[in-house]
């Protein structure tokens, strides 16, 4: 049975019995191949294909004239090729140069979260069905706005943590569908044009944090808009600034992250795996060691785009709001949450000490 074309180098062409091709101007030459051949070919590749279904063409007395097999790589192979991608991203980055710090620590007990979530950059709303745009140039100058804004009014404290909480972009490839359920999003507009906003506000961001803090902590949670994406802001912002001691990049590919700060300690999950409800003991079973020296804990998630808290005997956790304008599903959907931002100001010894709300008119009216 024949397949659709399939590019194949000398030795694979070998490897499956084929008289090799002459090789044509672009790429590997072309070969029909069956599907055992296929089969042969993914064993040899080291791919692990998930058969998602057959056609066939027959003639007018029924006779099989031909067989397709649609085939999938399966998550596991993608997730290697994405992280062989991302290795040779980060082989061409140029680490950038350290930057002074010039502000005098006024308080080293303290550090302040800025905790922004759901950001959904790339997102396209409409107001008349909405209630409010959204789109890359709005989130861009809010985004630049909030952490501008913020920034000054916030306590001078030693250290700050940019605290993504996941979903930062809204899509997370060439095609505008959520990475698991594959939904259709609303989407402004080009993958790469929403790779290199990405990259230059996160990058914008980090430097205004240089310029009034000691040190930055980021946290580039995985979202469930963002799976893979998180994972190539995390590790290229780790390779851009591996010469800058003063910023510290969270690259674990585990979606709970901790950060201890003397007596208290911050735990961040973005919500899509775990929830209000238990998520506590997940963190304190994930990070037994920091738990038990700590006095002070705090958890952190979004998601819902809603305010809630809730505290339990191991520890206070606060899912947020978030700075982004509703998309159309949440709209229709009736998910009708509040917009804003908080930083939140932990003291080593005391835990939180203070707090202040960003509301989002206070950016973009
Ligand atoms: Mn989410």
């Amino acid at each position: 049975m024949n397949r659709a074309g399939v590019r194949l180098n000398n030795e694979e062409a070998k490897a499956l019995g084929f008289e090799i091709k002459k090789k044509p101007k672009k790429g590997n030459p072309k070969y029909f191949i069956t599907t055992k051949q296929q089969a042969e070919l993914s064993r040899i590749r080291g791919e692990h294909l998930i058969i998602k279904g057959k056609s066939t063409l027959k003639d007018a007395d029924g006779n099989l004239v031909m067989e397709w097999t649609k085939t999938e790589v399966d998550k596991e192979t993608r997730l290697k090729a994405a992280r062989e991608a991302i290795q040779a991203l980060i082989e061409n980055i140029k680490p950038v140069e350290p930057r002074e710090y010039k502000m005098p620590i006024v308080q080293s007990e303290l550090i302040n979260q800025y905790t922004l979530t759901d950001f959904h950059l790339g997102m396209m709303a409409w107001s008349e069905e909405t209630g409010a745009d959204w789109d890359l140039k709005i989130a861009e100058e809010v985004l630049l706005n909030y952490f501008n804004y913020a920034i000054t009014n916030s306590p001078f404290a030693s250290t700050a943590i940019f605290a993504q909480l996941g979903d930062f972009l809204h899509w997370d490839g060439i095609l505008a569908v959520t990475p698991q359920s594959k939904h259709v999003l609303d989407a402004d507009t080009r993958f790469s044009k929403l790779v290199r906003i990405a990259i230059r506000v996160s990058r914008q961001v980090i430097n205004m944090l240089l310029d009034k803090y000691q040190t930055v902590n980021v946290i580039m949670a995985e979202g469930n808009h963002d799976e893979s994406s998180s994972i190539w802001l995390r590790e290229m912002f780790s390779a851009f600034y591996e010469n800058e001691p003063r910023v510290l990049i969270d690259t674990s590919p585990d979606p709970y992250y901790c950060i201890e700060w003397g007596d208290t300690l911050l735990f961040y999950h973005h919500g899509h795996k775990r929830n209000l409800n238990n998520i506590d003991t997940v963190f304190t079973a994930k990070f037994k060691e920091q738990f038990g020296r700590s006095k002070n804990v705090y958890a952190h998630t979004g998601h819902l785009h809603n305010m809630q808290v809730k505290e339990t005997n191991l520890m206070v956790i606060e899912q947020h709001r978030t700075l982004s304008a509703r998309d159309a599903y949440a709209s229709r959907g009736g998910w009708m949450s509040g917009r804003d931002s908080k930083v939140i100001t932990y003291h080593k010894r005391f835990g939180e000490v203070d707090r202040r709300t960003i509301n989002i008119r206070a950016l973009i009216d």
